[in-house]
C-alpha cells in the first residue's frame, strides 16, 4: 500500500522551486511587509534558496525517482526482506553511481549534489541511499583514489553505470569500531595474495559483483578487489534483520582465497585507506538522514493535523505542538550544517572530526524525529501502512555503522581535548 506513502518532498517542490514570481532571496521583502506567504513546513527556512539551479535539477530528479521506482514497492521489499538488485542499472543511468567523482564514466557531481541525491534517496528508504553509498563512496571511491589506471578502466565505468555491483568489506565479526585488530589476512605466495578471514555486517554482499577487501599483509593495511566467482570466496546473507530489511547484508568469507598480484590496490597501505573513504559515505549519511527525518516529520504533521481525539485534531493539543516544532527545528538546523559542510566539502577544506559531527548530529536528531513522529502515529505508528516505523527501524542501523554514535562522540572529544578517549 503506496497510497499513505509521505510525499513530502514533491507535495512541496512546487512550492519552493526558482520561478519568475519568485524573488532571489536578497530581494525578497521582510516578512512584516510581505503579502503573506505561508511558510513551508518541509522548508522553513528556505534553504532551498541557497542551493543552485543545477543543485535543485539534481534534487528534483532523485526526488522523482524516489516517488516513482522506490515508493511504489518499497512496503514489499521491507516486508519481505528483499533489494531490487536490478534497479542498479536505473540509478547507473540516472547518473547517481560514483556521481561525485570526475572520470571514468562517473558524472563529476559537486559534494552538495550529491548529498541531496543522498537525501532524497533515503527520503525513500534508508537502504536505497546504502547502496548508492557503498557503491560510490565505498567500492568506487578506493579504486578511483588508490588503484591502479588499469584498474580503474577495468571496473570504475561498469560500476558507475550499475553492470558491477560493489561492496566494502571492513567489519569483522570481532572488529567493529575498533578496524585496527582485525584478523583477515593476505599473504604473498609468489606473486599471487592468499587472503584469509572474514568480513561481517557487509551491505551488498550477497549481491555484489566485485568486493574491496581490507586485510592484513606483512606491509601493513591493504585494500583488494575481490570479483565474485574467486575459488575460495563465498558470501552468507544476514537473515531475520528488523532493520534495514530492504537491503542486502551479509558475511564474507575467504578461505586460502587466490588472488593476482594485481589485485592490491597500490597506492594506499595502512588503516587510513578504509577510514578515508568512510568519510565519502558518512558525509552522505549527514544529509541522508535528513531524508528520512523529512518523511517522518511530514507524515506525522499531516497525521496530527487530521486525527482528532477528545473532540479536536492531535495537532491543536500543544504536546503535539511542542513535538512538531521541534521535529521541525531540528530538521533545518541538520540541513544548514549538511550544506555548510558540503560546501566545505566543494571547497576541499573539510576534515573528517567535520564530518564525524554531522554524521553523529544529524544521524541522532533524525532517529529522535523518528522516534517522536512514531508516538504521534499512536497505534497507526507501528505498522507498516505508514513509512514511520520502517524508518525509525532503518535509522536504528545507520546510528550504528559508518562510526557508532559513541566512536564519533569520542572523535570529537580527541579533537576537542588532545586526548584519546577509545581506549
Ligand atoms: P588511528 O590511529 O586514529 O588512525 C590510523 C590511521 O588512519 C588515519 N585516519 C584517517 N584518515 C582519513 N580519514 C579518517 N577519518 C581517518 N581516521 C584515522 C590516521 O591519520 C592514521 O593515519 P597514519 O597515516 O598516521 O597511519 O586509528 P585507530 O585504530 O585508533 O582508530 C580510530 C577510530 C576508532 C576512529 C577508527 O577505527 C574508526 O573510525 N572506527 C569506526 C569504524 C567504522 O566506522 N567502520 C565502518 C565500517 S563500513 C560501514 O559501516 C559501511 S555501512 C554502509 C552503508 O550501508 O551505508
Ligand atoms: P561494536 O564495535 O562491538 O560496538 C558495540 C557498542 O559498544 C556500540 O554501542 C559502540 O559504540 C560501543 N563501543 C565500542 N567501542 C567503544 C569505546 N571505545 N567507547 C565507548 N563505547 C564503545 N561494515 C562494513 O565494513 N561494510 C559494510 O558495508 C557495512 N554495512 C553495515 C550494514 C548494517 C545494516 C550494519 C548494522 C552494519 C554494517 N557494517 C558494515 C558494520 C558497522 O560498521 C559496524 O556494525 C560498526 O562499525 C560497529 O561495530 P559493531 O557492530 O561490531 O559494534
Amino acid at each position: 500500500m503506496a497510497t499513505r506513502e509521505a510525499q513530502p518532498a514533491s507535495a512541496t517542490a512546487a512550492t519552493v522551486e526558482a520561478t519568475p514570481d519568485r524573488p532571489p532571496a536578497s530581494e525578497a521583502e521582510p516578512r512584516s511587509t510581505r503579502a503573506a506567504a505561508p511558510l513551508d513546513p518541509l522548508d522553513f527556512l528556505d534553504i532551498d534558496a541557497l542551493l543552485s539551479e543545477e543543485e535543485r535539477m539534481i534534487r528534483d530528479a532523485v526526488r522523482g525517482f524516489v516517488r516513482d521506482r522506490v515508493l511504489p514497492g518499497i512496503e514489499g521489499w521491507f516486508d519481505r526482506g528483499e533489494f531490487p538488485r536490478e534497479i542498479f542499472r536505473e540509478l547507473g543511468e540516472l547518473g547517481l553511481l560514483g556521481m561525485h567523482l570526475e572520470g571514468y564514466g562517473c558524472a563529476g557531481a559537486s559534494a552538495v549534489s550529491y548529498g541531496l541525491a543522498c537525501m532524497e534517496m533515503e527520503a525513500g528508504d534508508s537502504g536505497f541511499r546504502s547502496a548508492v553509498s557503498v557503491q560510490g563512496s565505498l567500492a568506487m571511491f578506493p579504486i578511483w583514489k588508490y588503484g591502479s589506471e588499469a584498474q580503474k578502466q577495468a571496473w570504475l565505468p561498469r560500476m558507475a553505470a550499475g553492470e558491477v555491483v560493489g561492496c566494502f568489506g571492513l567489519t569483522e565479526p570481532d572488529f567493529g569500531s575498533d578496524p585496527s585488530r582485525m584478523r583477515t589476512t593476505a599473504r604473498r605466495d609468489g606473486d599471487d595474495w592468499i587472503l584469509t578471514g572474514s568480513k561481517m555486517w557487509i551491505t551488498n554482499g550477497g549481491i555484489a559483483d566485485v568486493a574491496i577487501v581490507w586485510a592484513r599483509a606483512e606491509e601493513g593495511v591493504l585494500g583488494f578487489i575481490v570479483p565474485r566467482g574467486t575459488a575460495g570466496f563465498s558470501t552468507k546473507d544476514v537473515g531475520r534483520k528488523l532493520s534495514l530489511r530492504a537491503s542486502v547484508t551479509s558475511e564474507l568469507v575467504f578461505e586460502d582465497c587466490r588472488l593476482p598480484g594485481d589485485a592490491a590496490l597500490p597506492e594506499v597501505r595502512g588503516l587510513r585507506g578504509p577510514l578515508s573513504c568512510l568519510n565519502e559515505a558518512r558525509y552522505g549519511i549527514i544529509w541522508g538522514v535528513l531524508g528520512a527525518a523529512r518523511t517522518c516529520f511530514a507524515t506525522a504533521l499531516e497525521y496530527a493535523k487530521t486525527r482528532v481525539q477528545f473532540g479536536k485534531p492531535i495537532g491543536g493539543f500543544q504536546l503535539t505542538q511542542r513535538k512538531l516544532v521541534d521535529m521541525m527545528a531540528e530538521i533545518n538546523k541538520g540541513a544548514l550544517l549538511a550544506l555548510h559542510l558540503g560546501r566545505m566539502k566543494d571547497e576541499g577544506r573539510l576534515t573528517p572530526e567535520q564530518v564525524s559531527l554531522g554524521k553523529m548530529n544529524n544521524v541522532r536528531e533524525a532517529l529522535n524525529v523518528a522516534r517522536e513522529a512514531r508516538g504521534i502515529l499512536g497505534a497507526s505508528g507501528i505498522t507498516l501502512e505508514y513509512p514511520v516505523m520502517r524508518h525509525m527501524n532503518n535509522l536504528e542501523s545507520v546510528l550504528t555503522y559508518e562510526g557508532t554514535n559513541e566512536i564519533h562522540t569520542l572523535i570529537l572529544g580527541e579533537a576537542l581535548t588532545g586526548l584519546r578517549a577509545f581506549t
